[in-house]
């Protein structure tokens, strides 16, 4: 092992330290440790960088997996001229529906959309309702991704 150390450290020597290790066995001694530092310095940034690289993958694949609204009917911000025959919602990956809430606005009080959260994954959730009076509401939504994870969003739309 710590001729293996110093040998790899040859390399990085120079020719006068070479010199000086074959003048000075204290020298080589002094040389051996300082070897041996650096492998131990060394083991340790590989030690990191393999962590660090390890948390990273772990890091960016948790984000990754994160499911998000990708599209929604009612839209974001959309003013419709008549109650939506339809609500829908995609998201960008399987989710489980925990609840899915509409308010009128700015009273915030519950509108019954007839909207019963399913058992099953899924992408995209389709229901309709009954016709809602002119208003303004604030649609929100929670889901639990398949990582495990809650999500929650809203937004507002208005009905003319
Ligand atoms: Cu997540």
């Amino acid at each position: 092992m710590a001729t293996d150390l110093s040998l790899h450290g040859l390399g990085a020597r120079s020719r006068s330290e070479k010199i000086m290790i074959k003048l000075s066995s204290s020298f080589k001694f002094t040389h051996k440790r300082a070897s041996v530092m650096k492998a131990i310095k060394r083991s340790f940034l590989f030690g990191f960088l393999f962590a660090s690289t390890l948390l990273s993958l772990l890091f960016s694949s948790s984000t990754f997996a994160h499911v998000s609204l990708s599209e929604s009917r009612p839209a974001k911000g959309e003013v419709l001229s008549a109650s939506p025959s339809e609500f829908s919602l995609t998201f960008s990956g399987e989710v489980r529906v925990v609840k899915v809430v509409l308010k009128h606005q700015p009273e915030g009080n519950p509108v019954d959309i007839s909207f019963a959260p399913p058992k099953q994954w899924a992408t995209t959730f389709t229901w309709s309702s009954g016709a809602l009076p002119s208003s303004a509401y604030l649609f929100e939504w929670v889901v639990v991704g398949k990582d495990g994870h809650k999500m929650k969003g809203s937004y507002e739309f208005s009905i003319q």
